[in-house]
């Protein structure tokens, strides 16, 4: 089985033949189809994240089922579907009060010294468990959800991260309410994301900031009412001066400090900051001692708060009724031999989204 090798950090992905173990309890076999080249992959490429590796990264991913392990009825063999990267349990307290992204327990037997993927005899870890740049992934079925047949699976694999983040994130976590002011750094595929759904919520003013020209105007197409190139001007005094003394919400969707903090500067007295994007764990985000007075909010968004069961079918009902375009996401499609390249294209900020074609229907 041919997989897309992280072997250290900053090192070219390396394509490999991989063996991979039949999915044990709880397990499905999953043929991938479509990948997403998001930037989080890009934080293990470049170490800003620690992994396990040899690794196989890829998280916005969706394919077709192909076995399935012992105990799984949430999905059959042959149902197309999103392939999540965090995997429910369904039980916990946190799946129980309406919080599944944050549930941590595990629902397969796996360990991580024993994982389904090995080259030669040494073991290699997925991403999020799923390992989504590969011609298949043995993963927790509880993370799979079966699609309709009217959306394509390029739809379906951006739904599994960069949709469901940056809507949720919006939607779930902010709760942006209409006539709400919005800031949000970044307009990159969680960005653009951010930018659609305070459309669709309502937002009266919705800011996009980027050093990139060219994402600012493609902010303006998601919805974006005004835009700031943080490359040419003070990115805060100029939101603060566009909302008239800052924003309802700040969203941060790049994962630095730097942006983190600036988004906490835009928001208003009584604002919200969101910081969305994956900031270094060793990074602290430092914010004004004031917060109390200024009653101030600085909140973290994971995988957009997402009550997956609801929200991705709504999500893609959304789409069907031409309401969130996620089309228009993507700019660029890749053979999966092209893997390099479309990293090396997503640093350069040349493309919001680019997807791999790894399988076929
Ligand atoms: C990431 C967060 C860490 C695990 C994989 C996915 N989020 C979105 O890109
Ligand atoms: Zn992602």
């Amino acid at each position: 089985m041919k997989a897309a090798v992280l072997n250290a950090a900053q090192t070219p992905l390396e394509m490999a033949d991989l063996t991979i173990d039949e999915p044990g309890a709880g397990e499905a076999l999953v043929r991938v189809v479509t990948a997403g080249v998001c930037h989080s992959d890009l934080h293990f490429i470049e170490g800003t994240y620690p992994g396990r590796y040899p690794m196989v990264l890829g998280h916005e991913v969706a394919g077709i089922v192909e076995e399935l392990g012992p105990g799984v009825t949430n999905v059959a063999k042959g149902d197309r579907v999103i392939m999540g990267f965090v995997q429910p349990c369904g039980h916990c307290n946190y799946c129980d009060s309406g919080r599944p992204n944050l549930c941590g327990t595990p629902t397969t037997a796996r360990r991580p010294d024993q994982p389904a993927l090995t080259l030669g005899d040494q073991p290699v870890s997925q991403m999020a468990n799923v390992g989504g740049f590969a011609e298949q992934s043995v993963m927790p079925a509880s993370g799979l959800l079966k699609i309709p047949d009217d959306i394509s699976l390029d739809v379906a694999a951006l739904v599994g991260c960069s949709v469901m983040t940056g809507y949720g994130a919006v939607v779930n976590t902010a709760k942006v309410e209409p006539g709400s002011s919005v800031a949000v750094i970044g307009a990159g595929g969680v960005g653009l994301n951010i930018i659609q759904a305070a459309r669709l919520a309502g937002a009266s003013q919705i800011i996009a900031v980027d050093m990139v020209e060219h994402k600012l105007g493609i902010a303006k197409d998601f919805g974006a009412t005004d835009t700031v190139n943080a490359g040419e001007t003070d990115a805060i005094q100029a939101v603060q001066q566009l909302s008239g003394g800052g924003v309802d919400f700040g969203f941060e969707a790049i994962g630095l400090k730097a942006t983190s903090e600036q988004a906490y500067e835009m928001a208003k007295r009584g604002g919200m900051a969101v910081v969305v994007g994956m900031v270094p764990p060793m990074e602290k985000i430092e914010v004004s001692g004031m917060i109390w007075m200024q009653e101030k909010t600085l909140k973290g968004s994971f995988y957009g708060s997402a009550r997956f069961h609801t929200d991705m079918p709504r999500i893609l009902e959304l789409y069907k009724q031409g309401k969130l375009d996620i089309d228009g996401l993507v700019t660029k499609r890749w053979e999966f031999d092209e893997i390099n390249e479309a990293f090396d294209m997503l640093k350069s900020g040349e493309v919001a989204r680019s997807v791999l074609a790894i399988g076929s229907e």
